[in-house]
């Protein structure tokens, strides 16, 4: 059956429109977003942007992350320019299919980190400043189209108990109070709806399962998705 409505989304595609259905997928760091990504990889036709940590971790030698992380206040800046960048190149990027799976935006990394790292004073207002200017100008000079955004909600201390557990070198001094902070920022954001505009109708998803039950979560999803895409 899922096979079928890809096809017909795939002729929809060609006779109307190469705009692809582009879906954010969002959340709190360790909440699976990559995870999430990788269950549709096996579905034809669906592009997947995953998000260009690797990019962030080697940008010509240098290690962007790990200087954001080592001392915030001299490259939260810099870190948060680029990441800007890699976001917008995702954005704009053109597929040949007919849907498009994004991990995270230009507007969490506004509207969480961002705003995180203005709230808590690691951002100069000046710099907070020219920051935001860039993404006004981004988001009234560029469509950016997009079409829903996928909500993988989490409990803090469970994401924090797997960022441990995966330990990426950079994050091994995330305090779970920064964890928290970025779970209200996601929620003020895509749930309450509070201080930022949200682009598109949001799919809470229960992120917290753990892998073995949520391949069955993420499957609501699916219909969801190709649904409103036809
Ligand atoms: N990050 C940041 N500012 C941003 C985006 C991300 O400081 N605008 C940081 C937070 C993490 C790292 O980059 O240390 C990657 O975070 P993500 O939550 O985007 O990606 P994960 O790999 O944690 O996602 P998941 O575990 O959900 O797949």
């Amino acid at each position: 059956k899922i096979l079928l409505q890809y096809k017909v989304l795939r002729l929809h595609h060609k006779m109307n429109t190469n705009k692809p259905f582009t879906v954010l997928v969002e959340g709190n760091i360790g909440s699976g977003k990559t995870t999430f990504l990788e269950h549709f990889r096996q579905i034809e036709d669906i592009t997947l942007l995953t998000e260009p940590v690797e990019e962030w971790r080697n940008l010509q030698g240098w290690n962007l992350l790990d200087l954001m992380y080592k001392d915030p206040a001299k490259w939260g800046m810099t870190f948060q320019s680029y990441v800007a960048l890699t976001m917008l190149d995702m954005h704009r990027r053109s597929t040949p299919t007919p849907i498009k799976l994004m991990e995270r935006s230009l507007y969490s990394a506004r509207y969480c980190f961002v705003e995180h790292m203005h709230r808590s004073g690691i951002l100069h207002p000046a710099q907070f400043a020219v920051l935001d200017e860039w993404f006004k100008f981004i988001h009234n000079q560029i469509q950016l189209d997009v079409d829903l955004i996928v909500y993988l909600k989490t409990t803090p201390s469970v994401v924090y108990e797997r960022i441990k557990k995966r330990a990426r070198s950079e994050e091994q001094c995330v305090p779970l109070s920064y964890i928290e902070e970025l779970h209200k920022l996601h929620e003020d954001w895509l749930v309450t709806r509070q201080h930022a505009e949200c682009p598109a109708p949001v799919l809470v998803l229960d992120a917290d399962l753990d892998l073995s039950q949520i391949t069955e979560e993420y499957k609501k999803s699916e219909h969801q998705i190709l649904r409103k895409a036809v």
